[in-house]
């Protein structure tokens, strides 16, 4: 899949709308959701230019993909979300429902997530 340079959050990392930033590091930002679907919802994206986990499993340097694995980690402890537990996904291409075409990671937590539902 084409990265389209224009989608949301690519024009987030250029600074071109703002976010609710929550951590920052060098190949990694994280921000709330601007639909939370749980009390903690945040989002944990690569600074890259990718679309889906094969992108960047396929092209990311060994510390691009390091940051992406640890901002997660680190947002979930930051967030306090932790001890009690919570939920990581990515949605990839037309069957996994991805709205916005540069890859993600979404951090749920805060309250009991139930069972996941494919
Ligand atoms: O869902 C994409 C997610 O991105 C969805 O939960 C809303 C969120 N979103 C969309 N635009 C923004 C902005 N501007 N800030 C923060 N969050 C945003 P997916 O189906 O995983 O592609």
């Amino acid at each position: 899949m084409a990265y389209d340079p224009n989608n949301v959050f690519a024009r987030i990392l250029r600074g071109e709308i703002p976010c609710s930033k929550v951590r920052e590091d060098e190949h990694t930002l994280a921000f709330h959701d601007i639909n939370p679907q749980t009390p903690t919802h945040v989002l944990v994206i690569p600074k890259g230019a990718y679309v889906s986990w094969s992108d960047f499993a396929e092209t990311a340097s060994d510390a691009e993909i390091a940051a992406l694995v640890r901002a997660v980690g680190v947002v979930a402890r930051e967030q306090g979300v932790a001890e009690d537990g919570y939920r990581v996904l990515s949605n990839i291409g037309p069957h996994g429902n991805q709205e916005v075409e540069h890859l993600h990671i979404h951090v749920f937590g805060g309250r009991p997530l139930g069972r996941m539902v494919p």
